[in-house]
């Protein structure tokens, strides 16, 4: 089941501009254990086809656009990311395909765990017969 509401990153706003906090405890669904961001791609990139067998995440476009679909295997649901304050929740098995980026687009990304290649679940089919 995926989410269709996006997360609202409350954003601390004062004269000189604004502040986001990502904090554990507080407006994660999960222990952060990880960070990394993705920018720098061509508007014709896609990037993701994959799933995670374990991995929990959140993105949230810092500048810039781009569109998030995800796939649970039953419906695919798109999201324009273009807001510091507005995240995507994406929860484990879910597939993910990343398009429609904006040249000035950075994508951060909090992760629930390290990094691990044995998480991945980059065949479709195989994806598809994981859920079942
Ligand atoms: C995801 C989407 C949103 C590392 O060495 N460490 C890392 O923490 C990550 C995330 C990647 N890498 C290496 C693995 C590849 O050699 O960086 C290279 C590019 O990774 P990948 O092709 O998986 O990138 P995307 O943009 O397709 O997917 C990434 C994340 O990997 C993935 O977990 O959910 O962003």
């Amino acid at each position: 089941m995926i989410k269709k509401d996006l997360i609202d990153l409350k954003a601390i706003c004062d004269s000189r501009g604004s502040l986001v906090v990502l904090e554990n405890g507080n407006n994660l669904p999960f222990e952060l254990k990880r960070v990394y961001y993705i920018f720098g791609n061509d508007n014709s990139v896609e990037r993701g086809f994959h799933a995670h067998k374990e991995l929990q995440q959140i993105a949230v476009a810092l500048s810039g656009s781009c569109v998030m679909m995800l796939d649970d295997g039953e419906q695919k649901v798109e999201f324009l990311l273009n807001n510091p304050t507005k995240a995507v929740f994406i929860d484990k098995m879910i597939w993910r395909e990343m398009k429609d980026f904006s040249p000035d687009c950075v994508l951060l990304v909090a992760a629930s765990m390290k990094y691990n290649e044995s998480d991945y679940i980059r065949d479709y089919d195989e994806f598809l017969k994981n859920i079942n």
